[in-house]
């Protein structure tokens, strides 16, 4: 850090190296080389005296000159006309003329020129001074007193660069220029209502603009008119004026924020809390963009952020009542809702209010994270996106999402990178995110050196072009002036933003840490610090804008507002989480949180309806629209289908999606090439053949009144895309959303949103989720990585208790479903798909569905379902048995092989082949958990002379056989053995060689169905 903490700061004009050796060797300004200009006819790369940064400035030139030749210099009219006419290179350039002379040769304006040496002076000089003043937009931020420690450890380059008035000599000019007045060109507003300053002038307001306590990144944007509007905001004089009462009202919130985390120090003085101080501007920072969003029409705001200053956020920003919060430190406290919970700095929140500012109404929730930082992003991302798409916001007017990070995790965490690549994406983007960094220079115990490659920790958001605004966190007014700034950038161009604060961390990474053993220097300069709230306090002190009294009547007007809620907390005996929902689902459970019933309707269509769906299934349902012939003979093959009352994979999928549609559900399928599906068998997307883009989805052409369909290719995330689709299923109960991974093996990339929020959610933080995973699965000779979905791993964080078999009840297979963490399915048919998808929406509750989709059955000409498997009256099969010559004679039945998925299509036809049809069931698990115990038992009890097997391609130490077994053994009290047919154990989940995985299969199959495999063997 010391090294760096000292580091120069420079700026460097665009110029080439050669132009610094020019200067440092006190030699004329360098040549500058030319930068080619649209639109002339002569090649111009040689005229000796433009640079590579004058082509905005000579583009300006040239418009306004054909517009109106007069308008420019005499010497550029010149040089433009005899540019147009064709002059070479280096020729095209002449000085101007005296008055009166006639242009009529080459030669004479050649001779005139070197009598002229002054204008070619200055339109050097001008070209110089907007180098200078480009130089200070694209690099002010290098040298803006942004560290509030001022020992800030950016490092940017090692050029020797120099701005300010000493020297301009580096831009080719000399202190005689200073007070020479320059036009300024079109892409500065320093000038006001002034068209030309001096150039002391310039460059003073240049500093004033870029190099105060505010840092401008924006020269990356490739768009002109957001660059101009930037330059606006900042460059204009005078912009960052406050009101008496504006400043009133910033340091009321200072005074909150300071005497909020002071509260929590006196009263709990060893508790974790994760508190701001250093950062305490980061409250009026949020108020602003709030109140400014709230000024331009957003009435609903979004939040996701880490644990730093997260209670002083829920308490000053979104306004949760301080009793609810401080009665979270009593550890007596009683937990009122089933789950484990959560810490308090891990909580979600959900507020209607009005704001007081606009005097309208807001609605403000804060997103329940985990510790993964920045995980939390995605998810805060398509819950905004869901809130919109539900009041009809398509261009992200009313609802829009703010999202905090921490300087290190913003750098680090792969995720922000992702997040921000939905951001411009049709059917993800939320049309314009405000981020803010609180960047307090430190991550725990590790520095910026240690612990990122790029200068800033904010880079990551120059990839969707979004303009950085540093800021010393330390000025409460320049924070606030950029959040209004990057609140209206939000409302006019509905692009991402980041409000970078930069800040320190005045404590350890926690209350309890010892910041000195690892930082000593940088802590030495945090203990000298003034508190912001005292600076800020003093400043408006001195400025007359408040009186001592009224800053301290403010303070013990805070204090005494904590005091008496820290009283009441005392009341609070029981802790209901439920208060930290921050998505409530209103009307979907009953008044005290409850489902409303434990029954399940049945899960069938009518005949009309199958049929209805199958047709428009197989048909384009609009005019002129050309399809691919494949897809023409896929279409008729489902028709037939429809014809023949049977449904394959697709087709099944079509009629759950097309059926809730009709019910008001909304259905949203997402993933990499879900349109199509991986496998060509969805085609929900028709592409037209000869009109380029145009497209139709039939499953909008379904129903009147239907509710949307929506069906998109995603970026290739899966950790940014689960999370997003996860943040869209927190939204409403009302709607069936579904991520679909390529193949099941890419999930674990998103692991996070896996572990964190989709296994263990409701549990810490009472909020049901219904979100579907699709993840296709099975071992089909492709290898070790597009092979298996890991079923083990959700089998393994099933809360479910193997050694318990449970109490059959009436309402047994609900109930069941309603206790589980998570649902796992493997289905073996259509019909029970189609099923499995309608009961996820039938059910009074919602539970995260994980399907185990198949590959091969996709189009297995026997995994197909009659529609007599889906009529009324017909539902989700948890098991299904086997119904086929083993019924007959149960008892002489030797064994009863349980499976899952695929493997049932090979053992049935290896059992045929075997003639052993009579002597073997095949019993199929397809709600692997929670554990159909009931219907295991009806299996077992059907066949008492069968051993036991179970069956799986998957290798031993995977697929379900760690899962089932135990409860297997615990439905039959222990009394038998349970087999295993299957894969040895293994590293990895597949074979790369097809022989060898041939082999095996031949090779467990065998033993599934050899009776005499394990004899003896108990
Ligand atoms: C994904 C992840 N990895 C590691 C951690 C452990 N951890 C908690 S806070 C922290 C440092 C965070 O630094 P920064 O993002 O700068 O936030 P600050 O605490 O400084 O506000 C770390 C590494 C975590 N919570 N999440
Ligand atoms: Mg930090």
């Amino acid at each position: 850090m010391h090294r760096l903490r000292t580091c120069a700061f420079r700026l460097r004009p665009l110029t080439a190296l050669q132009t610094v050796q020019n200067y440092s060797q006190k030699q004329p300004a360098a040549p500058r080389t030319f930068s080619p200009v649209r639109c002339y006819s002569a090649p111009v790369a040689a005229e000796p005296f433009l640079s590579g940064t004058s082509s905005n400035y000579v583009e300006e030139m040239y418009y306004a000159w054909l517009e109106n030749p007069k308008s420019v210099h005499k010497s550029w009219d010149i040089f433009f006309r005899n540019a147009n006419a064709g002059a070479p290179p280096g020729t095209a350039y002449q000085s101007p003329l005296p008055l009166g002379t006639s242009l009529s040769t080459m030669a004479q304006v050649q001779s005139m020129m070197h009598a002229q040496p002054n204008v070619e002076k200055l339109v050097e000089d001008h070209l110089a001074v907007q180098s200078l003043i480009r130089a200070y937009q694209v690099r002010g931020h290098h040298i803006a007193k942004l560290d509030p420690l001022g020992i800030s450890c950016v490092n940017f380059d090692d050029a020797p660069i120099t701005v300010g008035s000493p020297n301009v000599g580096f831009y080719g000019l000399d202190e005689s220029d200073l007070d020479k007045v320059f036009r300024l060109p079109t892409t500065t507003f320093i000038g006001g209502k002034e068209t030309a300053l001096p150039l002391r002038e310039i460059i003073r307001r240049l500093e004033m603009a870029y190099c105060q306590h505010i840092g401008v990144e924006f020269m990356f944007i490739n768009d002109l008119e957001q660059c101009q509007w930037i330059r606006e905001k900042f460059e204009t004089p005078g912009l960052m004026q406050f009101s008496l009462e504006e400043k009133r009202t910033l340091l009321a919130r200072m005074v909150r924020s300071t005497r909020f985390e002071e509260f929590l120090q006196r009263k709990w003085s060893s508790e974790k809390r994760f508190g701001l101080e250093g950062c305490e501007s980061l409250i009026p920072a949020l108020k602003t963009i709030i109140d400014k969003s709230s000024e331009n029409g957003v009435d609903n705001v979004i939040l996701g952020m880490p644990h730093r200053g997260r209670l002083n956020v829920l308490a000053n920003v979104i306004r949760k009542e301080l009793e609810q919060i401080f009665c979270q430190f009593d550890s007596k406290l009683e937990a009122a809702d089933e789950g484990s919970g959560d810490v308090k700095y891990h909580l979600g929140m959900y507020h209607r209010r009005i704001n007081r500012v606009t005097n309208r109404n807001i609605t403000l929730s804060l997103v329940a994270n985990p510790s993964h930082l920045e995980a939390v992003d995605p998810v805060v991302q398509g819950k905004t996106k869901a809130e919109q798409f539900y009041c009809g916001d398509v261009d992200g007017k009313r609802v829009m999402s703010i999202l905090l990070h921490g300087d290190a995790a913003f750098a680090g965490q792969g995720i922000v990178y992702e997040t921000f690549h939905l951001s411009d994406l049709p059917s993800y983007t939320t049309h314009g995110t405000i981020h803010v960094v609180v960047n307090n220079q430190i991550g725990f115990t590790t520095d910026p050196r240690m612990a990122r490659s790029s200068p800033y920790p904010t880079d990551v958001a120059r990839v969707v072009n979004a303009p950085i605004f540093h800021v010393n966190a330390d000025d409460p007014e320049a924070v606030m002036y950029v959040c209004n700034v990057a609140a209206e950038w939000r409302s006019t161009f509905h692009k991402d933003v980041v409000v970078d604060l930069v800040c320190y961390r005045r404590n350890g990474h926690n209350e309890m840490d010892e910041p000195m053993f690892t930082q000593p220097l940088m802590y030495k300069q945090i203990k000298k610090q003034k508190p912001v709230l005292l600076k800020y306090a003093e400043k408006l002190m001195s400025e007359g804008a408040v009186t001592q009294q009224e800053y301290e009547e403010e303070i013990s007007k805070y204090d005494k507002i904590c005091e008496e809620a820290y009283t009441r907390s005392k009341d609070e005996k029981i802790l209901h989480i439920k208060h930290w929902l921050d998505s409530p689902w209103p009307g979907f459970f009953t008044l005290d949180g409850q489902p409303k019933s434990m029954t399940c309707p049945s899960t069938g269509l009518s005949e009309e309806e199958l049929n209805h769906i199958g047709e428009v299934a197989s048909s384009v349902p609009v005019e002129d629209f050309t399809i691919h012939g494949g897809l023409k003979r896929i279409l008729k093959g489902r028709g037939d289908m429809v014809k023949e009352r049977t449904v394959d994979w697709a087709l099944g999928e079509y009629m759950a999606f097309g059926s809730l549609l009709k019910e008001g559900i909304h259905v949203r399928l997402s993933g990499q090439d879900v349109e199509r599906g991986t496998f060509s068998h969805r085609h929900h997307v028709l592409h037209d053949q000869n009109v380029d883009k145009r497209t139709c989805i039939p499953m909008n052409h379904m129903w009147p009144n239907q509710a949307p369909y929506t069906v998109c290719n995603s970026s290739l995330s899966e950790y940014g895309v689960l999370g997003f689709e996860l943040g869209f299923a927190m939204a409403s109960p009302n709607a069936l959303v579904l991520w679909e991974a390529q193949f099941a093996d890419f999930y674990n990339t998103a692991q996070a949103i896996i572990d964190q929020f989709i296994c263990a959610g409701q549990a810490k933080w009472v909020r049901q989720n219904g979100i579907v995973l699709l993840l296709p699965h099975g071992l089909e000779g492709m290898g070790p990585e597009h092979s298996s979905g890991r079923p083990e791993r959700f089998l393994q964080m099933c809360n479910d208790d193997s050694d318990v078999f449970p109490k059959i009840t009436d309402d047994f297979a609900v109930r069941q479903l309603y206790d589980c963490n998570w649902i796992v399915v493997n289905c073996s048919t259509p019909a029970n798909y189609f099923h499995v998808l309608r009961r996820q929406i039938l059910l009074p509750f919602r539970k995260p569905l994980i399907i185990f989709t198949p590959k091969s059955l996709l189009r297995h000409p026997e995994a197909k379902s009659s529609f007599n498997d889906m009529l009324p009256g017909t539902h989700f099969q948890r098991l299904i048995p086997d119904d086929g010559p083993v019924t007959k004679n149960p008892e002489g039945v030797q064994r009863i092989v349980f499976c899952a998925g695929k493997v049932y299509y090979e053992l049935t036809r290896e059992r045929k082949a075997q003639g052993k049809e009579d002597k073997v069931a095949i019993s199929r698990i397809e709600q692997l958990s929670p554990f159909p115990f009931d219907l295991v038992k009806q299996e077992v009890d059907k066949y008492p002379n069968a051993e036991l097997v179970w069956c799986q391609e998957e290798h031993k130490n995977q697929g379900y056989y760690d899962y089932v077994k135990p409860r297997i053994r615990t439905t039959i009290n222990r009394a038998r053995p349970v087999w295993y047919a299957g894969r040895d154990p293994a590293a990895a989940p597949a074979t790369g060689n097809k022989n060898t995985h041939l082999q095996e299969v031949k090779r467990f199959l065998d033993a599934a169905l050899n009776t005499d495999a394990f004899k003896g063997l108990s």
